[in-house]
């Protein structure tokens, strides 16, 4: 009868939330970029359990739901380190993600801030993520136990970097990597769109997370370690004088320049096994 096939296992048993500590971590690894990968190499060596767009989704329970932002262009090098790194990390910390590789179309001024915004919108038309983990394209955590997901506030990942000897290069800084779910990204109306060239954008963001009455969550030194691939300044890339004269004005302009108005118009979308590559038009000054 129908009481005893609700009170036992039934056929259609549902499956339980991933636990808070993913059961197969190991810790620190150890991570280079002298080597020179192959993309063909690294597909072989880690897409095996992927769904093509770079997608996972564990069998085993209920994850959250994670789309990695990255921001990008001409950086394929740095690219498939990140790859080769990133994906068994991902596997092992048991989350459903997808990876976005957000390209800048065309050769005007770079733009970071306004790419991750635009990769929040295309990984959303994609799947009903609850969580955005934003990530530069050269950093690798060398510590599997530094959880891509989300938190009850914004976190920032990237605290020790070897670049600024494996701490802070000052308390506010919130450049890197960084997580927020979908609410509290909605609460500080997203990222600036406004920051052309290198600059400011990461204290933009940190400054709208306090402004909007929250805190930054962040794992401790130990577990929160990155090795930056080390490269030089990109073109088109140079840092704007503009930009730190802009953050006075931040608590003013954040309602107005976000996730509210953002443009932008998408010019190919490639499914790639390991990512999907989504090439936009930011309207980019020259
Ligand atoms: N990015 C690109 N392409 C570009 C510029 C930036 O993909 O042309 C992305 C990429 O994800 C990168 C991120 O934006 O990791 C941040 O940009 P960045 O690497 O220029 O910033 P960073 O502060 O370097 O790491 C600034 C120049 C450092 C020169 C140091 C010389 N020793
Ligand atoms: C600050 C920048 C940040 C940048 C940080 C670290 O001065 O965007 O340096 O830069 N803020 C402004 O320019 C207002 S780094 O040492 O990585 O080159 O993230």
């Amino acid at each position: 009868d129908v009481a005893s096939m609700t009170s036992d296992a039934p056929a259609y048993a549902t499956i339980g939330p991933c636990p808070d500590i993913p059961p197969k971590l190991v810790g620190p690894l150890r991570v280079e970029f002298d080597y020179h990968r192959s993309l063909d190499k690294v597909r072989e060596e880690v897409a095996e359990p992927l769904q093509n767009g770079g997608r996972f989704k564990p069998t085993e329970c209920v994850a959250q739901k994670v789309a990695v932002i990255i921001p990008f262009r001409n950086r394929h090098e740095h690219l498939k380190h990140w790859l080769y790194y990133l994906h068994p990390i991902l596997l092992r910390q048991q989350v459903d993600y997808g990876i976005y590789v957000i390209n800048q179309f065309g050769e005007g001024v770079f733009n970071r801030a306004k790419l991750m915004n635009a990769g929040y919108f295309e990984a959303l038309k994609e799947y009903d993520y609850d969580c955005f983990v934003f990530s530069d394209v050269d950093l690798v955590p060398t510590d599997d136990r530094n959880l891509y997901r989300c938190f009850s506030n914004p976190r920032h990942l990237a605290v020790a970097m070897d670049k600024f000897g494996y701490r802070l290069p000052y308390n506010t800084y919130f450049g890197g990597v960084s997580s927020f779910s979908r609410e509290q990204f909605l609460r500080i109306n997203g990222f600036p769109n406004t920051y052309w060239g290198w600059g400011g954008e990461d204290d933009d963001i940190y400054k709208r997370v306090t402004f909007r009455g929250m805190s930054v969550s962040r794992p401790d030194l130990v577990i929160g370690r990155y090795k930056m691939v080390r490269h030089k300044r990109d073109l088109h890339n140079e840092p704007n004088p503009k930009n730190p004269d802009k953050l006075h004005m931040t608590h003013w302009t954040m309602d107005k320049d976000g996730i509210n108005s953002l443009k932008y118009t998408v010019k190919e979308i490639v499914k790639e096994k390991m990512f999907t590559f989504i090439t936009v038009d930011i309207q980019a000054p020259a």
